[in-house]
């Protein structure tokens, strides 16, 4: 049975993060780019709102809400401002871990703080010399005594110098790749040997932090390690299955922005004695840019429901991911276009939008892996 509209929970969901992120996030986007403010202040707001950390499970302290719902609070993020949506959600990428891999007494010890106060977590799985290829770890953990000695380094690392906690990936031995790799969460005030090296200067999402975390020695607790040794990479792919449909529900969102933006223009702009909106060129260009956001949108959801209903949805997931940043990053090129000269400048919205949905189509899996995905999950299908 098929049914597209939200229950009536849904809608409050949606109205109470459309109306934060339009009054709370919107009016600070430009200001937090241009400065590279961290949104530390909106992040408080919206967990004090119960907008953050939504799938966390009753039994912990959370609503336990889905990844349907998630995606639903995220488009309407994504619609005000990537950067400040990356800060929020970063954190609920870092905790999936610890839900995927995690015993019943580390749920206990990490997750209800995170409900409890505007808490910050950071995913730490790529490096320097590892990014798409995230079996080719080098940052290593050894055991000594009840510890894990952890040296190496991890590169763009969102959130990383604003975390509380990070679960980190690393390696046992780098030449056994995946199977080597172990996820352990590593409480940062608690962690000597672990120095944030520096936050990058990026082209878009800049008020989020982008980190390189440095690990000489650091000493972590045994019992931080979450599952077995070795378990860490299906751990690491099961939380990426998961939350890719996130990034999606972020192309919808700044999608909906270019072609909000790109409306007002066009019905106000007047070139030839007439407004721009009267023009096919203008007309079909929205037409397309709608038409694309629609499906993206139904993609992220089919993901998104799969995910909930506990089904594998690597091959939904990657697909949903890709074309919905792929849309995105169309849409708001566009949106420029339309614009003309003002869409280059920054007194207009769309530049920005432009910038930020460039990342959308890089982080949390580069596009040519989630086709790569999407091509051997169809393989698979023929026993391959
Ligand atoms: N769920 C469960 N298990 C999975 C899985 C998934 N989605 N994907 C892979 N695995 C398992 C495989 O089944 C295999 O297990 P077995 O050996 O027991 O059969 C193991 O993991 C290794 O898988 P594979 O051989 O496919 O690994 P590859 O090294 O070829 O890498 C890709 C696979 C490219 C998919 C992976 O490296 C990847 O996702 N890279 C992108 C990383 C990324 O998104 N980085 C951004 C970080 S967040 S900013």
């Amino acid at each position: 049975m098929i049914d597209f509209r939200l229950t009536p929970e849904q809608e409050e969901l949606v109205n109470l993060a459309r109306k934060f992120a339009q009054n709370e996030m919107r009016p600070k986007a430009a200001q937090y780019d241009r400065e590279e403010k961290f949104p530390r202040d909106l992040l408080e707001k919206a967990h004090g709102l119960g907008l953050l950390n939504l799938r966390i499970p009753p039994d912990y302290g959370g609503l336990g809400l889905g990844c349907f719902d998630e995606c639903l609070v995220v488009e309407e993020f994504g619609a005000a401002c990537a950067g400040m949506t990356t800060t929020f959600m970063s954190t609920s990428l870092a905790l999936r871990p610890i839900l995927v891999g995690g015993s019943e007494e580390q749920k206990r010890r990490w997750l209800p703080g995170f409900v409890e106060r505007p808490l910050i977590a950071a995913f730490a799985l790529t490096e320097p010399d590892s990014g798409s290829d995230a079996a080719g770890l080098g940052c290593t953990l050894r055991r000594e005594g009840d510890d894990y000695l952890i040296n190496g380094t991890k590169r763009f690392c969102t959130n990383g110098s604003q975390a509380d906690l990070i679960t980190l990936f690393a390696t046992l031995d780098r030449t056994k790749r995946d199977k080597a790799i172990c996820a352990i969460v590593v409480e940062k005030k608690k962690t000597k040997g672990l120095a944030v090296a520096k936050d990058e200067d990026k082209m878009g999402i800049r008020c989020s932090a982008t980190s390189e975390l440095v690990f000489e020695d650091a000493r972590v607790p045994a019992a931080n390690l979450l599952g077995r040794e070795g378990e860490g990479f299906k751990n690491a792919m099961k939380t990426l299955d998961n939350t890719r449909p996130w990034i999606a529900a972020m192309g919808v969102g700044v999608t909906r922005a270019a072609i909000d933006h790109s409306l007002d223009y066009a019905m106000q702009r007047r070139q030839f004695g007439r407004p721009l909106i009267d023009f096919q060129a203008t007309q079909f260009k929205l037409a397309q840019m709608a038409m694309e956001m629609e499906a993206a949108r139904m993609m992220t959801w089919k993901s998104a429901w799969m995910i909930d209903h506990d089904l594998r949805a690597s091959k939904e997931s990657s697909i949903a991911k890709a074309f919905a940043s792929d849309t995105a990053m169309r849409a708001t090129t566009e949106a420029v276009q339309i614009h003309g000269g003002y869409g280059y400048i920054k007194e207009y919205p769309v530049e920005k939008l432009m910038r930020d949905a460039k990342i959308l189509q890089i982080y949390e899996g580069a596009n040519e892996i989630q086709r790569m995905v999407i091509a051997r999950e169809l393989m698979r299908s023929r026993g391959g």
